[in-house]
């Protein structure tokens, strides 16, 4: 609040000065504390999954570009975010179906909830992709999705598109034809960027150019640390996906995490300036977001908005995947944390 006398002259200035385009800062009444006006929120899988199979009912992906209920917060009705600054949707795809393809400026991260038998094919390279598995589509980048298996499959998408419109800088192409032509073999990604070596000349450029972390590796790692070292008080065991080109996020906007809580685990709560959605890939408990319990299960989706704190319990072994804007915030020199 300002401490400025207000006469009356004051009053009459602010008043002549509004048609003008003007404002003065005295009288300010945003916020200058961290925090959004966005609310935490939980999703539970239970509900989510019968709207999307309801979805494959009514419209088809010849219809819709993409088949993606967006989940909004409920303070940003009509935003299409889930926060300020992130995008998440669930995507469903039954089989013989194809997503077009197409390129934006947004960055796309998929992580995969249930189903086999679909790919994404991103810069002229197929991956087949398996739930658990933790997709980069960097901006720009064409990309089309198709199901070759038997059931449907259903990932999440996280876009960096709040940016992007931020900015002013949301621009799309649909590809010419329905698909890319596919000019690279399956695995190359994985065989250039996969195993911490590079190629010689590679030239690190804005997103990971690994498109697929796989689960397997990714459970490995987590269940290999929990036995060797100490829990993080609230994070349990957590790692960061890394960019390989250049050991930052694999984005320069996102940044992507898996974490293991094992079962009766009870973190310290803990708050940052990040938005951060977790997605939940096995196993149950419930978190205290801002003074709100939400128990949750398998493949629940929750968000933290910025400064609200949270603290995890585990009820059985949990593994968590999440995203936030961490690497934007960093970036910036915005990035705040605080144990409590
Ligand atoms: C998009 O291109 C995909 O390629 C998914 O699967 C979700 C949400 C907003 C804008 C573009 C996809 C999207 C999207």
């Amino acid at each position: 609040m300002s401490t400025a006398a207000h006469t009356p002259e004051l009053a009459v200035f602010s008043k002549d000065i509004k048609s003008m385009g003007l404002n003065p800062l005295w009288e300010r009444t945003v916020s200058q504390k961290p925090g959004s006006p966005c609310v935490p929120n939980h999703w539970k899988w239970d509900d989510l999954r019968p709207q999307l199979l309801r979805s494959c009912d009514l419209i088809g992906t010849k219809d819709a570009d993409r088949r993606v209920l967006m989940l909004e917060n409920p303070q940003m009705p009509g935003s299409s975010f889930i926060a300020n600054t992130l995008f998440t949707g669930l995507q469903i795809i039954l089989p013989g179906e194809i997503a077009a393809a197409h390129r934006h400026t947004p960055n796309a991260l998929r992580f995969v909830v249930e189903g086999e038998g679909a790919y994404t094919a991103v810069n002229g390279e197929r991956v087949m992709i398996s739930p658990g598995d933790f997709i980069v589509t960097p901006n720009w980048a064409w990309h089309d999705h198709g199901n070759i298996g038997t059931g449907p499959v259903v990932w999440m998408d996280g876009l960096d598109s709040a940016f992007t419109k931020f900015f002013g800088a949301t621009f799309r192409e649909d590809y010419p034809g329905e698909t890319q032509p596919l000019y690279r073999t399956e695995g190359d990604s994985a065989a250039a960027f996969g195993s911490a070596l590079l190629p010689v000349d590679y030239v690190q450029g804005g997103a990971s150019p690994l498109l697929k972390y796989p689960y397997a590796r990714t459970l490995e790692a987590l269940h290999h640390l929990h036995k060797s070292q100490a829990l993080h008080a609230s994070h349990g065991v957590k790692l960061r996906y890394a960019n390989p080109g250049n050991g930052k996020y694999p984005f320069p906007t996102m940044a992507a995490f898996m974490q293991f809580l094992p079962k009766g685990f009870e973190g310290k709560p803990w708050r940052t300036t990040e938005n951060i959605v977790f997605n939940v890939a096995e196993g149950s408990g419930s978190v205290v977001i801002a003074g709100t319990r939400f128990a949750f299960s398998q493949h629940d989706i929750f968000v933290a908005p910025s400064w609200c704190d949270f603290a995890f319990r585990a009820n059985e072994d949990c593994v968590i995947f999440s995203y936030s804007d961490r690497a934007a915030q960093e970036a910036m020199g915005f990035h705040r944390d605080d144990e409590l």
